[in-house]
């Protein structure tokens, strides 16, 4: 049998070769990517490998795709299970952005570490909310749902063999028809696109029109991680490539990097084959798929997250005119996050795990542990997305707004009905980052033999 994380990392490599041949830009992106890994390698050496090592972040990859429906999403939610991918996590963009983005989100990933290390790719997946009032009248959402619920994304050969892979497993010639097939399923349709509808769509949200105005799914981006998301930013720009105006996420400063920072080049006209009204074809393009790249800090606990939520509501109270976003941003960071591991690690903020080095001293706190050397503490990487974030990189590539009525009532939507609506469990992702710690520090008491008490 294929093992789970062979399978996942040959359908990332697929991919990446599928979306590289319909977006040469992504050549472009992946080649500065390791420019810049390499010299931010070389410059900080041990210390630059903190958070993933040298291999892992080079080959790291997230996707992103959008579907239409409960049942699209539940098919996913069984491919994406066939390479040891399970979702996690709940990203409401409805209300993260200014403009008309009508979907809720989850990602896809392998959620135990060790996993992570062997391949951590990600897939973030959006499905579209067609009964939600305030993008989508009765109409609409009639039209809408006869559209998504006529199509087949995921043919039924793909399907029994992704549910095989996740039940006794598949030998190598299956292996390869699963990943051939899978591979297929996001790639960019040649069947003409519908130009009214998609039009009409388009009014209202790009993202509608992108996911309900064309008969297939597309993966819209791949993503690789750098080691220095501000050096590639410039250097992308050196080579005339027009990025989004801010990276998105946590500022730039001397403390130690949280969760993730994101950027993205502007959507390239690409290609398509639409339908007239009157039964004409006929060639055009459209812009909806983007290069982005991301560089990941440091998981938050709650405790940390909800600081981090309050520091990006004061940079948007606080910002004045003629100060950058992201000058503002530093200012805040600052004044209220710890500047040092350690300091997250003491006030409760972030996620680390521990390992055994020395014999214990009589301070058996963590922290008392860590500075006598018994203890050696490591930050655990932040695996997963920042709604906020996503909005602003799918806002940042729309060239329009669309249209919205918040007068009418939104539909609510939370990790639970999501989950059932996808059939699956939905993993939280600060449960999977604190069971993390745990087993470390259980693993340490273990081999110190001393119970190992908290720090407050
Ligand atoms: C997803 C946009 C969000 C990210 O990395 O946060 C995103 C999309 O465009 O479908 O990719
Ligand atoms: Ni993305």
């Amino acid at each position: 049998m294929v093992p789970t994380w062979r399978l996942r990392a040959r359908f990332a490599v697929a991919l990446a070769e599928m979306y590289g041949s319909e977006v040469p830009a992504y050549h472009t992106l992946v080649d500065v990517c390791r420019e810049v890994n390499d010299e931010a390698a070389r410059a900080r050496g041990a210390e630059g490998e903190r958070l993933g090592s040298i291999e892992r972040v080079t080959a790291e990859r997230h996707g992103a795709i959008r579907v239409g429906s409960p049942r699209e999403l539940s098919q996913v939610a069984r491919v994406f299970g066939a390479f040891g991918m399970e979702p996690v996590g709940f990203y409401d963009l409805r209300d993260a952005s200014r403009s008309s983005v009508p979907v809720v989100s989850t990602a896809f990933r392998p959620v135990a570490a060790d996993e992570l290390a062997r391949n951590p790719f990600r897939v973030f997946t959006s499905m579209l909310v067609t009964d939600d009032r305030r993008f989508f009248d009765a109409a609409t959402q009639g039209r809408l749902e006869r559209f998504i619920g006529s199509r087949e994304l995921f043919g039924p050969e793909l399907l029994a063999l992704a549910d095989q892979a996740r039940g006794e497993g598949l030998e190598e010639a299956d292996a390869a028809r699963l990943l051939a097939l899978a591979t297929d399923a996001f790639r960019l349709t040649a069947e003409p696109i519908d130009r009214d509808w998609y039009d009409a769509l388009e009014r209202i949200s790009a993202v509608a029109a992108d996911v309900g105005g064309v008969p297939a799914t597309h993966i819209n981006h791949l993503t690789p991680r750098v080691l220095d998301i501000d050096d590639l930013y410039a250097r992308m720009r050196a080579r005339g490539i027009t990025m989004i105006d801010e990276i998105q996420g946590p500022p730039a400063w001397e403390g130690p990097d949280v969760l993730l920072r994101q950027t993205s080049f502007r959507a390239l006209d690409e290609e398509r084959v639409f339908r007239r009204a009157d039964g004409s074809i006929e060639r055009g393009s459209l812009r909806v798929r983007f290069g982005e790249v991301e560089q990941r800090g440091i998981a938050l606990t709650r405790k940390g997250r909800d600081l981090y939520d309050r520091m990006v509501a004061e940079v948007d109270e606080r910002r004045r005119e003629g100060v950058s976003r992201t000058d503002t941003a530093r200012e805040v960071w600052r004044e209220h996050l710890p500047s040092t591991e350690e300091g997250l690690a003491r006030e409760g903020l972030g996620y680390f795990t521990y390992r055994a080095a020395g014999p214990a001293g009589p301070d058996t706190t963590l922290s008392g542990l860590v500075a006598s050397g018994a203890l050696v503490r490591e930050p655990v990487v932040y695996e997963d997305f920042l709604p906020r974030s996503a909005a602003g990189i799918f806002q940042s590539n729309l060239s329009d707004e669309g249209t919205r009525d918040d007068a009418q009532a939104a539909v609510d939507y939370d990790l639970e009905r999501l989950a059932a609506l996808a059939e699956a469990h939905i993993h939280d992702p600060f449960d999977l980052y604190a069971a993390q710690q745990d087993r470390s520090i259980r693993a340490a008491e273990a081999q110190l033999g001393v119970r190992i008490s908290a720090d407050s």
